[in-house]
């Protein structure tokens, strides 16, 4: 299908031919999800650009730093039924934050509520082998929630392994991957594959949105299962939080009773080293002592030899003149 035709298709994209007809739903949401400067609000820039297709402009107030970043959830119509969201972006992606985005996902179920959310998963291309985990969990959980098998949005697409990003997301059960460039405020040259990307994009959500509508069974009876599944879920979330702290703390005081018992080693170490020096100085002591009483001992038997000698050349001297 060529740009002219795409575009006309998104234009005259509507949901609600009659009363109840679409179940109600006239109006998609296409929510973007994915972690800080992944590129969320550049890519709603590039679709808006795009769709205006006049000068370009930081509408999504996309930002370098993380300062600038967008903190909390802000509409973006593109035309009467199809409107962009940008989401808060996270730092991480653990249960903590997959939690708060099944939460914001189910906000804008109500059957009396004319939108249907479409969950979009942004990130960079080149994905950590230690996020996929979490990735693919949040996705096969958006699409539980949703009732809509999440489409993946790869920006950076230059940047990183692009056939590897694209098998891994493959890997998790992602059905539909689109890859961009984004256009930015320092690459805002207009492409063809840029266009022609962003408006393939929209035309897929539209597809997808028309089929799930038609599909989806008994919306007011899903509803009730997803209140129930964002519940559960937080629940969980909340108990292994505490389980968590819990075990974290019962790890703290065991660490702390080791090194009590360490330092208790260490001080019954050093009195037993003193005692032992103590023992062994006394023996010294002792040795030295008796050596020096030997000493004296030997002095003194050497003096009563030395007496006794003195005495006997004296003997034999007066006898000697006696009897000369
Ligand atoms: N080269 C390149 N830069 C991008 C792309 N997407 C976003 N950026 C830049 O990355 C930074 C963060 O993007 P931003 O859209 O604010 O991320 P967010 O936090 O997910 O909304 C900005 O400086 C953008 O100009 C892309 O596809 N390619
Ligand atoms: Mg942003």
């Amino acid at each position: 299908m060529d740009m002219d035709k795409l575009r006309s298709k998104i234009k005259s994209f509507t949901l609600s031919p009659g009363e109840n007809g679409r179940q109600g739903f006239s109006r998609v949401l296409i929510q973007l999800f994915g972690l800080l400067g992944h590129g969320k609000s550049s890519f709603i820039n590039s679709c808006l650009y795009v769709w205006e297709d006049g000068d370009y402009k930081n509408w999504a107030e996309s930002a370098a730093s993380n300062e600038g970043c967008t903190m909390n959830r802000l509409a973006y119509p593109l035309t009467s039924h199809l409107t962009l969201v940008d989401n808060r972006g996270y730092a991480k992606l653990g249960s903590y934050e997959s939690g708060e985005i099944f939460a914001q996902l189910d906000a804008g179920y109500h059957p009396d509520n004319d939108q249907a959310d479409f969950f979009i998963h942004s990130v960079k291309t080149g994905v950590h082998p230690t996020e996929a985990d979490e990735i693919k969990h949040l996705l096969h959980t958006a699409a539980k929630l949703t009732g809509i098998y999440p489409i993946v949005v790869l920006t950076y697409k230059t940047s990183g392994s692009l056939t590897d990003t694209i098998a891994a997301f493959r890997d998790m059960g992602a059905e539909k991957i689109f890859a961009f460039e984004n256009y930015t405020l320092e690459d805002c040259d207009k492409t063809r594959g840029r266009h022609e990307e962003v408006l393939k994009f929209l035309s897929e959500v539209i597809e997808e949105a028309i089929f799930q509508i038609d599909h989806s069974r008994d919306p007011e009876r899903e509803m009730k299962e997803r209140k129930q599944f964002v519940l559960n879920y937080v629940h969980e979330r909340e108990k292994k939080l505490q389980e968590d702290k819990v075990e974290r703390h019962k790890v703290q005081e065991k660490a702390i009773k080791v090194t009590q018992l360490r330092k208790e080693e260490e001080t019954m170490e050093k009195l037993r080293k003193r005692e032992e020096m103590e023992m062994e100085e006394e023996v010294r002591r002792k040795q030295e002592e008796m050596e020096r009483m030997n000493l004296v001992d030997q002095a003194r038997r050497e003096a009563e030899i030395r007496a006794q000698r003195a005495s006997k050349d004296k003997k034999k001297k007066w006898y000697g003149r006696l009897f000369h």
